[in-house]
């Protein structure tokens, strides 16, 4: 061997010559059922300074014949016994991430024992340490994937199991908590700082629902009563310091229970209900059995340290949690390409709680404005996918939009053409035949279906990936008096999958008289083939007609319409959802020029300067959604090639800047009627709260002179952080002179409550003029933390949010450096990360070729599956 070759080529010489093995995929058409039922699982949990033992009994039956396989991984396995007899080696095989049995008797016990350390587990998946210092506690995350890492065990959704769990820990952590009912709690007789609980669960759970806490928390507690006359203990977990900022998620969940009785009849069924607040959590929240786990941001909420929308949030996830103890828990997925069938339809069920809580137009306009931001543009990209996937190499990477939002559209669009009586029928449907069981996409649709055979023809929806794009015109016909809609739709064809078909795509439809602005005709067209007429009669004048209300469908729509008749729905639409779509039709028109769309603004900002102070009086929610303008990543996913950051940005700040020009005379009229008051929660003092940050922006945008005083006043004067908050940002954004001192002060009033300071942290990251070097400085702050997601996310998320800061070469190398860093302490958080970069490949040539070049590099620096998978899709691989 010459001196000249490198370790490298050493180290290679000695390798077998086979080539690096690419994750596999696993296959939905590939499904097959476990060999073995779990009936009982037995686990003894304890915990120690630097490690713990997992001690677990399983009581296993014989389904079909096969080997038991045990899914397993990061275990130390201690010792492995069947029926009693300890097993060794060659009686088993192990690799990666299982350990397989052979020639099992038909009914097994099997005694494992494990050793983890959930100190070092900074991916935050199975048994995992949060906090730092004298600050810890242990929580768990099993879904989907998480329970193989606390011990080896048949992980998969569709195998149920009864759990009882003993927890022991140091006395220094006074709260164990696990699933269902405590049984016993007690010190341990020799070893007087140790205690333990019992905790046993009655229902039948896959492990992904298991979980366990080991804290020392402070408990909020309440009491409800089902429909069927259970009482119910509720607790809300929290650190001492947070314990006041539960009431409004208790609040919550009570409401949550009486909806999920009244509107689908599903009462709660165990004793006690427990919500868990933790600091460093992946996700927003986790709906284990009778045990939620929470991250702090989507559970703790006060007036002086929570938004108004950020509280709102925290209802409603409250909720979502919540509505899954029948939507996933009782009912739940045969395997993991079913989770839409959870989870499209849980945020369907929350999104329909939180429009009862407040005025249901805003609930529309916020649910499908995040459709369009996000959704939209995975679905146009290269990661789009179905709604329910067909392959995938690691499932942590379709917790996406489309399962999620798209999922839910389907469900609404389903709950919309059966009407809620025969919607209601199919789901008691649903709930009574598959109750305790582990199902699919298909058992639901059949239950829906039972009063309408169409429904079942919705199964493309869950297949197809890409948004169609509905496009249609109209012919009046004078002598007959009918009009005629034509509509198309098209999806385009997704590289990977087979030929899009026609979808049934509800179009909900209303025909407004010209003269007296009102509606004459009301329908409800399903757009079921690839073009389609339908006419109405009895038509005496030509009307205006006002497509897909209330967003019928998740699709996108080019009718062929003038500006006038966009102005006229304005002012006639009678429902506050059609009148904002009305006015981003019109936007979109202005801004998306360049990419065939036609408009002056003239027509729209008259009818803004119309609509708005009359608006404001009545509904000053809406009045502030009217004055919305895309984000630019909303416009940017509208644009597939040859995407300047730099334009679009200056387009919408000239669109922005022209309202606040034009309208310049409103903003102090209106800020002066919308004077800050003492801190309420009602709709309208919420409503007056998001309009007077609104039309702050608006006032500093036109330069009014006195705009920065009335900033600083809000802020020196705030009664919430809603306005504190707000008032910050805009002197941010704006540069107002003062906005360092106000900065400072933020950091010093707020500086021991996290989430504030995650606040702190994005509004300089997500700044106008943010840059590089700004993230650069952030992350060197003392108080940046990796191994906290929500501090991460407050900073490197924020900055995505400046689409001409992220695509520039420093820009991209940061933000590529975070996922490297991050890619083998917490894959789950670095692949969502990355999954932002996927509208790389639309970038004008000389970024493009930038952004190609820096995810080239970036695939060799990496290596879990989770950042490879989602790698090898944004690169169009
Ligand atoms: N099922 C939860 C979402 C969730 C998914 C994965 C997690 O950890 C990796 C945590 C939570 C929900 O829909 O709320
Ligand atoms: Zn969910």
């Amino acid at each position: 061997m010459s001196t000249a070759e490198t370790d490298a080529q050493i180290i290679n010489a000695d390798m077998p010559d086979v080539p690096p093995q690419a994750p596999s995929k696993i296959n939905l058409k590939d499904y097959k059922k476990p060999s073995f039922d779990v009936e009982t699982v037995d686990l003894n949990i304890k915990l120690f300074e630097e490690f713990a033992q997992v001690d677990s009994t399983l009581k296993m039956v014989r389904q079909t014949a096969g080997d038991i396989v045990l899914f397993g991984e990061a275990l130390e396995l201690i010792s492995i016994s069947v029926n009693g007899e300890i097993l060794t080696a060659e009686h088993y095989q192990q690799d990666d991430d299982k350990l397989t049995i052979s020639n099992a008797p038909d009914e097994v016990v099997l005694e494992i024992q494990v050793r983890i350390c959930p100190q070092t587990n900074t991916a935050l998946e199975g048994l995992y340490m949060a906090g730092s210092g004298d600050d810890t506690m242990f929580v768990t995350q099993c879904e989907p994937e998480g329970f193989r890492k606390i011990t080896f065990y048949p992980d998969r959704p569709d195998v149920l199991a009864i759990f009882t769990t003993r927890l022991e820990a140091d006395k220094r952590y006074p709260t164990l908590l696990a699933n269902g009912n405590l049984v016993e709690f007690g010190e341990l007789v020799n070893a007087p700082d140790r205690h333990y609980a019992i905790w046993h669960d009655p229902t039948n759970k896959p492990s992904y629902l298991f979980a366990c806490v080991v804290a020392d928390l402070d408990v909020l507690t309440d009491s409800y009563t089902t429909s069927e006359g259970r009482d119910v203990k509720l607790e809300v977990y929290a650190k001492s310091a947070d314990i006041d900022k539960c009431d409004v998620g208790m609040q919550a969940l009570k409401d949550a229970m009486e909806w999920d009785e009244v509107n689908y009849g599903r009462p709660y069924d165990l004793d006690r209900y427990m919500i868990v607040a933790v600091s460093q959590f992946n996700m927003g929240a986790m709906e284990n059995k009778g045990l939620n786990i929470f991250n702090t941001a989507c559970v703790l909420s006060s007036p002086e340290t929570t938004t108004d929308s950020r509280s709102f949030s925290v209802k409603a996830i409250i909720a979502h949690e919540y509505f899954h103890n029948w939507t996933g828990n009782r009912i739940t997925c045969r395997d993991w390409f079913q989770l839409c069938l959870k989870e499209g339809f849980t945020v369907y069920r929350d999104q329909s709680f939180s429009a009862d809580q407040q005025s249901r137009a805003v609930q529309r306009i916020d649910d499908v404005a995040t459709l369009r931001a996000h959704q939209f543009a995975e679905d146009a990209g290269p990661l789009a996918h179905p709604v329910r996937p067909e392959s995938f190499v690691e499932i942590n990477n379709f917790y996406t939009t489309t399962v999620y939002e798209k999922g839910a559209e389907i469900v609404r669009m389903i709950a919309n053409t059966l009407g809620p009586d025969d919607f209601r029928k199919g789901t008691d449907e649903y709930f009574r035949r598959y109750d305790g069981q582990a199902v699919t996409v298909e058992d639901f649709l059949s239950a829906l279906s039972i009063t309408d055979s169409k429904i079942e023809n919705f199964i493309d929806w869950y297949r197809q990936p890409g948004t169609p794009v509905v496009s249609g015109h109209q012919s009046y016909d004078r002598a007959a008096q009918t009009l005629t809609i034509t509509l198309s739709q098209q999806t385009r064809h997704v590289s990977g999958f087979s030929a899009p078909k026609p979808l049934p795509i509800p179009v909900a439809t209303a025909l407004f008289d010209q003269d007296s602005g009102d509606i004459i005709a009301e329908r409800m067209l399903l757009l079921d083939q690839a073009t389609q007429s339908f006419t109405f009669e009895n038509v005496s004048s030509e009307p205006v007609v006002s497509l897909l209300r209330d967003f019928s469908a998740p699709v996108q729509l080019n009718y062929d319409y003038q500006d006038e008749d966009l102005a006229f729905l304005l002012k006639h639409e009678t429902n506050g959802f059609n009148r904002w779509q009305v006015t981003q039709m019109l936007v979109n028109r202005i801004l998306l020029q360049g990419q065939g769309s036609k408009s002056s603004p003239q027509v729209y900002l008259s009818a803004l300067a119309q609509t708005l102070p009359e608006l404001a009086a009545e509904d000053a929610m809406l009045a502030a959604r009217l004055l919305d303008i895309p984000s630019a990543q909303e416009l940017a996913s509208a644009i597939h090639k040859d995407y300047d950051p730099a334009l679009v940005k200056a387009q919408r700040e000239g669109l922005y800047q022209l309202v606040a020009d034009t309208l310049k005379d409103q903003w102090a009229v209106l800020y002066k009627q919308l004077p800050m008051q003492s801190y309420k929660d009602s709709p309208e003092a919420r409503g007056t709260r998001a309009l007077r940050n609104v039309v702050l922006d608006m006032a500093l945008t036109a330069k009014i002179e006195d705009a920065a005083v009335w900033a600083q006043q809000q802020y020196d004067n705030a009664s919430c952080m809603t306005e504190r908050f707000g008032a910050l940002k805009v002197m941010v954004n704006h540069q107002v002179a003062s906005a360092d001192a106000y900065l400072a002060d933020f950091y010093e009033r707020f500086n021991s409550n996290d989430l504030v300071i995650d606040l702190w942290f994005s509004v300089q990251a997500s700044a106008d003029t943010v840059t590089a070097d700004t993230i650069e400085s952030l992350i060197a702050h003392t108080d940046f933390d990796w191994n906290t997601p929500n501090r991460v996310r407050s900073v490197i998320s924020a900055f995505t949010s400046q689409p001409t800061a992220l695509w520039t070469a420093e820009g991209l190398s940061l933000y590529t450096g975070v996922i490297k860093k991050l890619d083998d302490a917490n894959p789950v958080l670095a692949s969502r990360l990355l999954q932002v970069l996927a509208r790389w490949n639309t970038l004008a040539e000389s970024h493009r070729q930038m952004a190609h070049d820096q995810l080239l590099e970036l695939q060799k620096q990496v290596s879990s599956k989770h950042v490879l998978e989602s790698l090898n899709s944004v690169l169009g691989a």
